[in-house]
């Protein structure tokens, strides 16, 4: 009887080390994906930038890690061009549970976790090294910990990137040359100030909107990083381009929390690693892509300058009033702990 039941139990066990074998020759996934709690899911990631930028492809990039670690189960559909909405919408949609994923600028986030606002702040880092350092550690991660008790997940910083000035009135050489100008801003009070306090008559508006405003000129400029204003086409209404650098802004990686509470520990991974796969593999291409961007938009006949040193204490000493006047909005915590990891990201680089 018990070597009936041995017999029966190896063969049963031998059928599964088949069938798995045979789903694995069949290219059904593999051993470890097929042995973890996943289900099948589909996953809306809608962003605003083109579908042709770095990181617009970034995203395909990310879809394509979350099939393979979940062996097909977890579909990410990528939505790019504003076509589930603006930032500010996406945002509410995630909250609300009827789309999963999305990736948007600081500027709009600080809106629910003031102290994202800080990254409007011009100057703020000198290179890209020294803001991964930032956002990478302690006073980044303070940041996306906020975001829970609103409704998303953070899961890590994407890069948009450095911003650069451009228009369709004259070239901007010095910082006087921005007063005046009708400026499309992100909408946050920090962003807004700023440029008000440079001079520009500024006009918070949604990227998705963006193109358009520059078209029929409702507004004159806008600034943005160079592979945004190659693929999102600014170039082709934008005349005017000054490398003026001003702020690094991040990207967030959010999630839905309604959605993220309702994945399994197994799931929960899968987009954890996907996440951090594609951090790498997206930092690299935006900025490949500005670099490719630069020489593209300088083919297609668009004027550019650069701001001198002394030009860009001008703007600096200009700009220094609103750091005063918003810290306490932003969060005197954020604004300190995050020059002091800049500073030493900086002395350490
Ligand atoms: O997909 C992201 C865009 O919607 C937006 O965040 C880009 O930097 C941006 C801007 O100017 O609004």
């Amino acid at each position: 009887m018990k070597a009936t039941l041995t017999l029966k139990k190896n063969l049963h066990l031998k059928g599964l080390a088949m069938g798995l074998a045979a789903a694995m020759a069949f290219g059904l996934g593999s051993a470890d994906a097929l042995a973890k709690d996943i289900n099948s899911r589909i996953i809306r990631f809608g962003y605003g930038l083109a579908d042709t930028s770095p990181t617009g492809q970034a995203t395909r990039f990310f879809a394509e890690e979350v099939a393979k670690l979940s062996d097909g189960k977890m579909k990410v559909k990528t939505y790019g061009n504003g076509a589930l909405g603006s930032d500010e919408q996406m945002q509410s949609a995630l909250v609300g549970g009827s789309q999963e994923m999305t990736f948007v600028s600081t500027a709009p986030l600080a809106g629910m976790v003031k102290g994202f606002g800080v990254f409007d702040l011009p100057f703020l880092f000198d290179d890209e090294k020294v803001a991964y350092a930032v956002l990478d550690g302690k006073p980044g991660q303070a940041l996306l910990d906020a975001l829970p008790a609103k409704g998303l997940i953070g899961l890590l910083y994407w890069e948009n990137g450095f911003r650069d000035l451009t228009n369709s009135r004259h070239p901007i050489t010095k910082a006087s040359d921005i007063e005046g100008i009708k400026l499309r801003v992100m909408q946050n009070q920090v962003a807004l100030n700023v440029f008000k306090a440079l001079g520009a008559n500024a006009i918070p508006m949604p990227f998705t909107e963006l193109f358009t405003a520059l078209e029929t000129k409702t507004v004159d400029g806008q600034e943005n990083p160079l592979s945004t204003i190659q693929t999102s086409k600014f170039y082709e209404v934008q005349p005017y381009l000054t490398l003026s650098h001003h702020v690094y802004t991040p990207f967030v990686l959010l999630a839905s929390k309604k959605w993220w509470d309702g994945l399994t520990a197994d799931e929960k991974q899968v987009i954890q690693e996907a996440a951090k796969t594609s951090q790498a593999y997206q930092r690299k291409i935006s900025q490949e892509g500005n670099v490719k961007a630069m020489a593209f938009i300088k083919e297609h006949g668009v004027q550019i300058d650069t701001f001198s040193a002394a030009e860009k204490q001008i703007i600096r000493d200009k700009v220094k009033p609103v750091v005063e006047e918003l810290r306490d909005a932003i969060g005197p915590d954020t604004i300190d702990a995050v020059v002091k990891a800049a500073a030493e990201a900086q002395k350490g680089a």
